[in-house]
């Protein structure tokens, strides 16, 4: 076998963003581009007498980039590969094959929630021996290293036969094909009361799980029909197309708009969730009421105790900054700590590693906890049906008490999609501007208490992250915070999160659109929106 070095040049703008380098397909099919990364991974981590994971979504492009990447593996001197059959491995599964077999990490073949096809997202990323996304400082070491890469190497042989599970071999380099699900079902099983929701089940329960065509099908058809018993097909859209099926597999109420509709009509069942592209996302509806991520995270680290594998309580609870402060009142009437963290999956890694936190969420659909290091939707459905099955209440009684004792933080997100960068940098940097100037304002009826551009220090190891986030927070307790998107591939995303509280015992079931109203125009007129980026209305709103 030979290992052949061939001569590159950088290529520009290879920078992970908020989880993993994404960029259109054809980018990533284009000369080198591929190589030139999964070369900086290996030059930065080592691949010499190491073992890796390796899957992806299934979109457009996986079966071929995995090849590649086996290829480079084996040239770069790795011992052992362990992929999913088909190339295939959910984020959460492939977080979890990296820790149950002690490996040196995983490179996971994903742009998640983004759309796949020839001409949409792809994207890859490195999971640490931890499971978890590499950090900033590792990350940033990849990108410099794209900056300065004059060769790659990479084997000549042919493609592995990946559609069989069994050990077999590439120059040299064992590679171990694996069933996708069975590993990742196990922990489940682990976690979980499976016969009190298989009783729940037997019991006439009925669920409707939409894997939008992308990577949590099998998954959820083996865990949900299979072992719990659900009816044959509860699971919908459970086949992972190349293109999603033409879906924009973000679970939210905007894209999962069936799921919504089939929740909200006559004849609903029980129970809905939908999933994302890689299966970290989830999206959780009772029957005529939506759930918010960040009330969900909420919901479920207050009753994470009911379930098996959270029997003895929770450690901590940590949410994304822009995530609403639900969580953070369940960590104090349960006397446990809360952290705030920036965006991203990433910034949990330290605080799980640590045993500070054991749930974590954001409020972008994502929540998990300690068994692996990436947000898993999978888990948090189970959670949700053995919460459901204990209480043997439904989705709107357990919202509705929890409200009447934590209070209602009311929480939106409205996104702004495919604004031109130069016109949301722009706007950006005025409102940064002008924060030193707004405490003591009055907006709407409301005082501003203080504003600011979040950053953070990792209470672990002490790094620090900054411009993570202009927040402004209002004297009731209300505040609003904008971003910039890190996973678009086209233009620039403004992220806009509206948050209230209220207290109750009244006023707790109001649209949480009218709710935010003062707060919607507050951002509006504050960052200047329309006038910087002529939009005055969100693409998406959840
Ligand atoms: C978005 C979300 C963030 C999430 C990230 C990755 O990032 O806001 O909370 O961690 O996607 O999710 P951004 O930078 O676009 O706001 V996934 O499911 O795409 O890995
Ligand atoms: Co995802």
């Amino acid at each position: 076998m030979t290992i052949r070095t061939v001569a590159t040049q950088p290529i520009a703008g290879q920078k992970p963003g908020t989880s993993g380098l994404r960029k259109k397909t054809p980018v990533f099919m284009g000369h080198h581009y591929l190589e030139n990364f999964v070369q900086s991974i290996f030059d930065v981590v080592g691949a010499q007498g190491k073992t890796f994971v390796l899957g992806g979504d299934g979109r457009y492009f996986n079966d071929r980039a995995a090849q590649v990447i086996l290829r480079m593996a084996a040239a770069n001197g790795a011992a052992r590969v362990i992929v999913g059959q088909g190339a295939i491995l959910s984020t959460p599964a492939a977080s979890h094959l990296i820790r149950l077999n002690r490996t040196d990490g995983g490179i996971i073949m994903s742009a998640s929630h983004n759309p796949g096809g020839p001409d949409e997202d792809f994207g890859v990323k490195f999971n640490m021996p931890n499971g978890g996304p590499a950090p900033e400082a590792v990350t940033e070491a990849m990108f410099k290293r794209t900056t300065e890469i004059t060769e790659y190497k990479v084997v000549e042989a042919q493609d592995v036969d990946l559609s069989r599970v069994g050990r077999t071999s590439l120059a040299g380099m064992v590679v171990d094909v694996v069933d996708p699900v069975a590993d990742y079902a196990a922990l489940m099983e682990g976690l979980f009361d499976f016969g009190a929701i298989r009783a729940m089940f037997a019991g006439g329960f009925r669920m409707r799980m939409d894997s939008m065509c992308a990577v949590t099908g099998p998954y959820a058809v083996e865990i949900l029909e299979n072992r719990l018993g659900a009816a044959r097909g509860t699971c919908v859209n459970a086949v992972p197309l190349p293109d999603f099926g033409g879906m924009h597999p973000d679970p939210n109420p905007t894209w999962a708009k069936a799921l919504m509709d089939e929740m909200f009509g006559a004849d609903a069942p029980d129970f809905g969730a939908a999933s994302d592209g890689d299966g970290d996302r989830n999206m959780v509806v009772g029957r005529g009421i939506y759930v918010s991520p960040s009330d969900s995270l909420a919901v479920l680290a207050a009753n994470a105790h009911l379930a098996p594998g959270y029997a003895r309580g929770l450690k901590g609870v940590a949410r994304s900054m822009p995530t609403s402060a639900a969580a953070d009142r369940v960590a104090e009437a349960l006397g446990i700590a809360s952290y705030e963290t920036p965006t991203g999956w990433k910034f949990f890694g330290n605080l799980l590693d640590a045993g500070r936190a054991t749930i974590c969420g954001e409020e972008s659909f994502g929540t998990g906890s300690d068994h692996v290091r990436e947000k898993d939707g999978l888990w948090a459905v189970l959670l949700w049906l053995n919460i459901l099955a204990v209480r043997k209440q439904t989705v709107a009684e357990i919202l509705a008490e929890h409200w009447a004792k934590f209070g209602r933080n009311y929480y939106s997100r409205h996104d702004f999609e495919a604004i031109a960068t130069d016109k949301a940098d722009a706007m950006m940097g005025a409102l940064r501007a002008a924060l030193p100037g707004l405490k003591g304002q009055v907006v709407e009826g409301m005082a501003i208490a203080g504003a600011d551009d979040f950053a953070y220090t990792d209470p672990v190891d002490g790094s620090v992250s900054t411009k993570q986030g202009v927040r402004v927070m209002f004297a009731d307790g209300s505040r609003f915070v904008l971003r910039l998107s890190g996973t678009g591939t086209e233009g620039a995303t403004l992220r806009m999160y509206l948050e209230r509280y209220a207290a109750g015992p009244g006023g707790l079931d109001l649209d949480p659109q009218q709710a935010l109203a003062p707060v919607i125009r507050a951002a509006m007129g504050i960052a200047r929106v329309a006038e910087f980026t002529g939009r005055t209305a969100p693409d998406v709103v959840t």
